[in-house]
């Protein structure tokens, strides 16, 4: 009982994977968020709090944070910020950590999953079969994605990974970002809406937040095209969803592949029928290989903290 009192107290905002709660569970003395809800809204305070444990989902909201006076981390299972208030943290001297690095290469995989899928018609072929449709005849011709013009939107980490992927399969890539990259060769557009009108696909590798909220708006989407596919394996708030769900209805814009969504777990159900949208229930960093990376660089970022060292990959707020 003596070790329970002394184990640093902290607050976990959502259900993590089950190996993952069972190590936070044996090192700390854990609040669950999601079975204190209603006490939150009530206005309790945990002064005993030293830390939360969050996803780029469901971040850190100022009004959790206020409920916890003597937080000094938010440790985030995910590389997206923008659920976490960053101006409240960054008065109030919280340090908050995220999993850059580990997730880039899954995440890129699924763009181009996505990608694949949209322009092989991957999911109509497989239920051509299964319905026992190709016994009447051959599947009908789909497009190629080599040769194809692939804009990335936003050329960090994760836009690399895709940029990379993209090239092998011999697309060609530029993209568009606040700056030009002095280290890479692909050209850059200062102008979304300018690259959007020279590409075929554009690919959403972009920050979500109030900075970028409908970045990839109807102007976009127009310029982009009746041939012009979107994947999005960023955030939904980049997105104008409801222009994006006009357009691909009546064939402003050709197909989707979409990771995330404004309102998730909502989608809209108007999309379910189409056959040039491929939709996934934001699953892009999900798999057992990457989940346990990220949990390991959260664990990693929690102990330091709680050890004196230096963490492994702080936010630098100033900057963010
Ligand atoms: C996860 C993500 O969905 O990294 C992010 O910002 O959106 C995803 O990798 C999430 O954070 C799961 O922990």
């Amino acid at each position: 009982m003596m070790q329970l009192a002394n184990r640093p107290v902290i607050f976990i905002v959502v259900p993590l994977a089950p190996a993952l709660m069972a190590q936070l569970n044996a090192q700390f003395e854990c609040l669950h968020g999601w079975e204190l809800q209603d006490a939150l809204r009530a206005g309790e305070v945990w002064p005993a709090v030293r830390a939360v444990v969050t996803t780029g989902g469901a971040g850190a909201s100022r009004q959790l944070l206020q409920a916890l006076p003597a937080v000094e981390l938010v440790a985030c299972v995910g590389v997206g910020f923008d659920a976490i208030d960053l101006d409240y943290a960054r008065t109030h001297g919280i340090a908050v950590t995220t999993t850059p690095g580990v997730l880039d290469r899954c995440v890129a995989d699924t763009a181009l999953a996505l990608l694949l899928a949209v322009f092989r018609q991957l999911l109509s072929a497989d239920a051509f079969v299964r319905q026992g449709r190709w016994l009447a005849g051959g599947f009908p011709l789909a497009r190629s994605l080599s040769g194809k013009r692939c804009g990335i939107v936003g050329l960090g980490n994760i836009g690399r990974a895709i940029a990379r992927r993209a090239e092998a399969f011999d697309m060609a890539v530029c993209y568009y970002g606040p700056s030009q990259k002095a280290d890479v060769a692909y050209p850059y557009f200062a102008d979304l809406t300018t690259m959007a009108a020279a590409v075929d696909v554009l690919v959403l590798a972009l920050p979500g937040g109030v900075s970028t909220r409908h970045v990839v708006d109807g102007r976009v989407m127009d310029a982009l095209g009746a041939d012009g596919v979107l994947i999005n394996i960023a955030r939904g708030s980049v997105v104008d969803q409801a222009a994006l769900v006009e357009r691909l209805l009546d064939g402003r814009l050709g197909g989707a592949g979409l990771d995330v969504f404004e309102h998730e777990p909502q989608v809209p159900e108007v999309l379910f029928g189409l056959p040039n949208v491929v939709l996934t229930p934001h699953m892009a960093s999900a798999t057992v290989e990457t989940r346990a990376a990220m949990a390991q660089l959260m664990l990693d970022n929690l102990r330091a903290h709680f050890s004196g060292q230096p963490l492994l990959t702080p936010l630098h707020l100033d900057c963010a």
